[in-house]
């Protein structure tokens, strides 16, 4: 019987070394397959008597059957293993700080674009809005640029080609034509009410017509890049026509948008005569603050003027009767004033990192 113990040591060893159950069933093979060990020993029984056939046969069975009990318990053995190596694998750690998705927020530049939109809706001022794709018209011949003016040249403003109505187009070289478009449809708009009314009407109007206030921001471009310009800029133009309006109502709409824009109550503002073809007089407005890491300096933040009567003009009103005032400013600059940043580059090189901090 020694020798059938032995053989179940050696079939328990044979099983445990098999790591796989591929192998496993190859060590089965070895003891309980057609030609294994028990099938060998089983052959043996021929050359017994009787009584011995029964006692070694009931032997060889006993041997048989721990050698099976062995082998199911290795295969449970590998199955856990198994189990737990998937389980380890596809283990969820609940303690690792989980990858959201960001929260996104509003450029810097936008952010003070609404800003200027809040304050001047606050004054009564429309919002224009128009096509950054512009005609000669309506960004320079409506506005008096005069026909040699450097402006139009090519070094100065992206020219597109074939427009609708194959007419040269540009890419608008500042927010005025949005203010033309806008004062035109005024015009429109109070002129055939005017008219139906029976009421005389030349080629200029003349008739009575609430007065236009308007700001106008978006997207300029002109052909100029480096620390201080970038080829895509933002302006926000103003203008206020009426039959009564001055250049005092200019100066104290102006002062009032930039002591609440900058949050500055004693911020102080000079107007320095200038030029531009579509005001006349002009003026640069410059501001002071009194507080603050940029207080005693003057700072440049726009310019303005009086309407040029040809531009009246071409806004389809008598300049006889309307009078307007207007003024431009880069809110690009306006939030590096505000958020103190040197580099214009920054806003457009869309570094989240950078972008991330005005949410
Ligand atoms: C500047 C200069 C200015 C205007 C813009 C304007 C618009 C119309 C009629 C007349 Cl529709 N003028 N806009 C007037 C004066 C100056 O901007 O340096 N901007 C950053």
């Amino acid at each position: 019987m020694n020798e059938l113990n032995a053989l179940v040591d050696s079939a328990r060893a044979a099983f445990a070394q098999a790591a796989m159950p591929a192998e496993l069933e190859n060590a089965k093979a070895l003891f309980l397959g057609k030609s294994g060990r028990i099938t060998e020993l089983m052959k043996g029984l021929s050359a017994l008597t009787v009584d011995e056939k029964k006692s070694r046969g009931a032997a060889i069975n006993l041997t048989k059957q721990s050698i099976e009990a062995a082998l199911t318990a290795r295969r449970q053995e590998l199955a856990d293993a198994e189990l737990q190596t998937q389980l380890q694998s596809e283990a969820l750690d609940v303690t690792l700080p989980g990858r959201r998705r960001g929260q996104g927020g509003l450029h810097p530049v936008s952010l003070t674009l609404e800003r200027i939109e809040a304050i001047f809706a606050s004054m009564g001022f429309d919002v224009a809005d128009g096509p950054e794709i512009e005609t000669d018209w309506f960004n320079f011949t409506a506005l008096n640029t005069p026909q040699d003016h450097p402006a139009r040249s090519m070094h100065d403003t992206f020219y597109v080609e074939g427009g609708p109505d194959a007419a040269p187009h540009l890419l608008r070289t500042h927010t005025s034509p949005m203010q033309i478009r806008h004062a035109v449809q005024h015009v429109k708009r109070y002129r055939a009410a005017h008219e139906a009314a029976g009421q005389p009407s030349g080629e200029l109007f003349a008739g009575a017509m609430p007065e236009i206030r308007v700001i106008a921001p978006g997207r300029t471009y002109r052909v100029d890049s480096d620390a201080t310009h970038s080829p895509m800029f933002h302006q926000c133009e103003g203008l206020w026509v009426g039959e009564n309006v001055s250049f005092k109502d200019l100066k104290f709409v102006f002062t009032d948008f930039c002591r609440t824009f900058f949050e500055s109550d004693d911020l102080v503002l000079r107007f320095r005569p200038s030029f531009f073809p579509f005001t006349e007089p002009s003026a640069e407005i410059d501001i002071q603050f009194q507080t603050g890491p940029l207080a005693g300096r003057w700072l440049e933040v726009a310019g303005s003027g009086q309407v040029h009567p040809n531009v009246i003009r071409n806004m389809g009103l008598d300049p006889e009767r309307y009078i307007g005032f207007a003024f431009g400013m880069g809110p690009d600059r306006l939030t590096m004033l505000r958020y103190g940043v040197s580099d214009l580059r920054l806003f457009f090189d869309g570094d989240i990192r950078f972008l991330s901090q005005f949410e």
